[in-house]
């Protein structure tokens, strides 16, 4: 037990990888996860390019089974892939900020409205991309079926209402501060941008908070942060 304790300790020490995509959705979760708790030193990023298919190339496919980006790979090659379990991972590093929960009570609610945000809003996004829109291409996108894409389109509207009936009670998405579960939703509003489905204009509470996320230094600057160098 000790051993593995030790072990764990260099680990968390030492400089970790994270495989992402300059501009993607999903990476910038972990991205702004890491700002938020200003881990953005230990961290050095590989970009693997997702318009050329590298993240479907056996190599990757070594690293995650799922074929996706982020993963992150710490000093002892231990690989974690999944922005959920990447962002707890970041966050039991060091103390405050905390963004998956201090308490028993805000861990679950944290937990419920990151998958809510998952389920409802980016993940349905991320579908739409991938189906009802050309994607990254025919080398890459293999399998299309758009009308389970344009499905999932509606879905995610019907999500940033759900939201923005949330966000006209309380200041963020889960508990009452900055947490895993905002930067769930902002995913998927920053992945609604990119394909063009804009927040509906009535969702005023959803759309003035989005407005307060994008002035949070970790939101604006995601995508420069691994130019800079740790
Ligand atoms: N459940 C995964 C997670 O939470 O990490 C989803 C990861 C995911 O879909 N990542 C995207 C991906 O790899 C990256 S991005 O689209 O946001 O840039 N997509 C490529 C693909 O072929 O699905």
């Amino acid at each position: 037990m000790a051993a593995t304790e030790n072990m764990e300790q260099t680990c968390a020490a030492g400089m970790m990888t994270l495989y992402d995509w300059r501009t993607g959705p999903y990476p910038a979760r972990v991205r702004i996860a890491l700002a938020e708790k200003t881990l953005r030193a230990r961290v050095r990023f590989v970009s693997v390019n997702l318009w050329k298919g590298e993240h479907k190339t056996p190599a990757f496919l070594a690293k995650n089974y799922s074929g996706t980006l982020p993963v992150l790979e710490l000093a002892d090659g231990t690989l974690i892939a999944e922005c959920t379990a990447i962002t707890q991972y970041l966050d039991t590093l060091d103390g405050a900020p905390v963004l998956t929960g201090a308490t028993p009570r805000e861990q679950g609610l944290i937990h419920m409205m990151t998958r809510r945000a998952e389920l409802e809003l980016l993940d349905p996004v991320s579908v739409y991309f991938h189906h009802g829109t050309p994607g990254l291409g025919p080398q890459v996108e293999l399998y299309q079926n758009p009308e389970w894409g344009l499905r999932q389109r509606d879905r995610a509207v019907r999500g940033m209402r759900y939201f923005d009936d949330l966000l006209t009670r309380q200041p963020f998405v889960a508990a009452g501060a900055f947490s895993m579960a905002d930067i769930a939703v902002i995913a998927g509003l920053i992945f609604a941008d990119l394909v063009q489905l804009p927040i509906p204009e009535d969702c005023n509470a959803l759309s003035a908070w989005y407005a307060r996320m994008q002035a949070r230094p970790s939101v604006a600057n995601r995508i420069a942060m691994s130019e800079t160098a740790p």
